[in-house]
């Protein structure tokens, strides 16, 4: 890893979803030893604790396109401002969710340092709708179109500026269920994306090299990984609140957090979507642990 001190900030928010039990996620990962796994490889892990905000009741029906607005916004600018004082301290800001809504918070954090930043989008959804397209209202399913500066004005503004990222900067891997809205999105930006057709086909060898050289290509000044648990395959990682089956193994996601160890360019990470609640015997903070061993340099032998 580029960094030798390791910063991890919880962020127990379920605010972006229905499911209650994801603001637990920051627990099951420190409770499956976390900072002792990334303490064995040699690095200074310093926990941030969680970020403090109003817990409580979900205000179901306050906007029904923007599920728990005003709460997110709380959310994302604490963390905001939590990334931007780790990236400040020299460390390397590893995020542990809550729902996939707080991504909204972590590259508003980002961009504020990294003017080109490369973002792998790790999971079975393209998280791109916006309130036009959301089926649902849960912001989960709209953080990549936030950040890209899509959707409500108070998201995308948050901390400040807008768009965080750009479109030919990132890359979704694993996605397959995909919303009308945000497949004529994907068309319409011309975003990456390797599905598990392509997945499948390539092998995840060629897909990682294929991002890799093309996040090069764009000389991005750092690339962010954002790892929602639902990209892999439920078999191994059950404890979602949104399962989709035929998704990436166990194997070939610990191959992929190895390939970009070895590259050598993941310069701030994000696991999101573990809920101890859905989950069997803590398998997916288990498994969410596995693989930041393998992204912070664990060999096998
Ligand atoms: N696309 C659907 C929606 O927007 C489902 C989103 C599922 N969410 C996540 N994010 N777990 O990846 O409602
Ligand atoms: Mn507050
Ligand atoms: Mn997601
Ligand atoms: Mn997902």
């Amino acid at each position: 890893m580029l960094k030798k001190k390791i910063s991890i900030i919880g962020v127990p928010s379920d605010y972006g979803q229905r499911r209650r039990g994801v603001d637990m996620g920051p627990s099951a990962i420190r409770y499956a030893d976390i900072i002792e796994r990334l303490t064995t490889l040699g690095y200074e892990v310093v926990d941030e604790g969680d970020i403090q905000f109003k817990r409580g009741n979900q205000v179901i029906e306050q906007n029904n396109k923007l599920l728990n607005l005003n709460e997110i916004i709380e959310v994302s600018n604490h963390l905001a401002n939590k990334v931007q004082d780790v990236i400040d301290s020299d460390s390397f800001p590893l995020v542990l969710g809550g729902d996939h809504s707080i991504a909204i918070g972590t590259l508003a954090g980002l961009g504020k340092y990294y003017k080109n930043l490369g973002v792998i989008w790790y999971d079975a959804h393209a998280d791109l709708n916006t309130p036009d397209t959301t089926p649902s209202g849960n912001i989960h399913g709209m953080p990549l179109a936030v950040s890209l500066g899509l959707g409500n004005d108070k998201l995308t503004m948050i901390n400040g500026y807008t768009p965080k990222i750009k479109p030919e900067n990132v890359i979704i891997i694993g996605a397959r269920s995909v919303d009308e809205g945000e497949r004529e999105l994907i068309k319409k930006l011309g975003i990456k994306v390797y599905s598990m057709h392509e997945i499948d086909r390539l092998g995840m060898t060629k897909v990682i090299e294929d991002a890799i050289a093309y996040l090069r290509n764009q000389q991005v000044d750092g690339v962010h990984l954002s790892l929602d648990l639902d990209a892999l395959d439920p078999l191994y990682t059950p404890g979602v609140g949104t399962p989709v089956p035929g998704g990436i193994t166990y194997r070939e996601s610990h191959l992929a957090m190895e390939m970009l160890e070895e590259a050598q360019i993941i310069t701030s990470a994000e696991f999101v979507e573990v809920n101890p609640i859905l989950d069997e015997r803590n398998k997916t903070a288990d498994a969410a642990v596995a693989l930041m061993g393998s992204l912070f340099g664990e060999k096998l032998v």
